[in-house]
């Protein structure tokens, strides 16, 4: 295999890079799209691929906007940069802001952040503040913290990570030899949605895609504020993820959903650990509880109404992120004596 080039430098004609904008890298990109043969056989979907985003330095999508956010922070001189996060936005900004020397503070909704990502936060460095409050909070906390000077803003409202997370759309494209007819994604603060929908319509303009996808987001039943068409005050889902009431980029998914023919529906927490279960168990690929939704919701779909004959489903993050949800899906491991006759009887179960 050759050697890794820097995302920035290899999408550079594609994104706000200059000569003076330092090529900042963990080896972000160039993710696995894997065909997933037993959803095929279940759906009866000829052609179904998982885009394995958890393969990303950090284990998330985030690290391709990241990338570009941070060096563009370092490009025009930032002292610090900041987000709020409901885990891996935080993550990717802490290793990207270690990687560039730079001061990084994350607020986090307190009690409500996987213990993986929490302890990337504070594995690669970051200032880590917990609210008593949600993601939605969070967030405002954190505009206003940047407004005042605190530090430049990482999340998705900055324009670079769009751009960023848009090269998922290409390496799609590259790979497939064109857009796909669906792509399945879940949905929290809406900027992935946003930004594949941005990268498939420069795919087509680049020649890399002669199509665009329809678009089909999935969000958590209980924190579904697109889907019911109003804010969640109190939003509830056990995908920590995408436990969002007021989407920064809520008018970026509406856009995606129209323009492209697709959707957004909602999904229950019941239907997401299922997919997270059948993804782990019939497929071999780990994702966490969030990036199942984008399977559950294409489960239902499947369901009803015409079938597509392929189909991207966007895995955003990686299992092992949330290492308590993962632990529920097997039995209580009970300590067994080190003799060959008490671990056959613990095998027999
Ligand atoms: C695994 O880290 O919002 O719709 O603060 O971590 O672009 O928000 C994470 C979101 C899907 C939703 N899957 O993407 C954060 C954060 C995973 C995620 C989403 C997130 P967006």
């Amino acid at each position: 295999m050759p050697p890794q080039i820097p995302l920035i430098e290899h999408y550079r004609d594609h994104l706000p890079v200059t000569a003076a904008t330092p090529r900042l890298t963990l080896g972000e990109g160039g993710t696995p799209l894997v065909r997933a043969a037993a959803l095929e056989r279940e759906t009866g979907i000829p052609e179904i691929w998982l885009k394995i985003e958890g393969a990303n330095p950090t284990g998330s999508f985030k690290d391709r906007g990241m990338v570009l956010a941070i060096a563009k922070a370092m490009e025009d001189g930032a002292k610090a940069v900041l987000c709020a996060s409901t885990g891996n936005t935080s993550a990717s900004a802490a290793a990207y802001a270690a990687r560039a020397g730079l001061p990084c503070i994350v607020v986090l909704p307190a009690g409500h952040v996987a213990l993986g990502k929490l302890s990337q936060a504070i594995a690669f460095g970051a200032r880590v503040v917990a609210i008593k409050g949600s993601f939605d909070d969070a967030l405002a906390l954190s505009r206003e913290l940047a407004a005042g000077g605190e530090g430049t803003l990482v999340n998705s409202v900055n324009p670079h990570r769009i751009d960023g997370q848009k090269t998922a759309a290409f390496e799609v494209c590259e790979v497939l030899g064109d857009a796909p007819e669906w792509l399945c994604i879940p949905v929290g603060n809406a900027g992935n949605i946003t930004a594949y929908w941005k990268g498939f319509n420069e795919a087509r303009e680049s020649k890399m895609a002669k199509r665009r996808p329809a678009m089909y987001g999935f969000q958590a039943a209980g924190a579904a504020p697109i889907v019911n068409g109003e804010i969640v005050k109190d939003p509830q889902t056990i995908a920590t993820a995408i436990r969002i009431g007021n989407p920064a980029s809520w008018n970026g998914a509406v856009r995606a959903r129209d323009e492209s023919g697709g959707s957004i529906t909602a999904v229950t927490d019941e239907e997401i650990l299922d997919a997270y279960k059948f993804l782990a168990q019939q497929e071999g690929v780990f994702c966490e509880p969030a990036s199942a939704a984008a399977v559950a919701g294409l489960r239902k779909l499947a369901q009803t109404g015409t079938k597509p004959t392929q189909v991207v489903c966007v895995l955003t993050g990686n299992g092992m992120k949330d290492p308590d949800r993962a632990i529920t899906l097997g039995p209580t491991i009970v300590e067994t004596a080190p003799t060959i006759e008490a671990v056959r009887a613990a095998i027999r179960g």
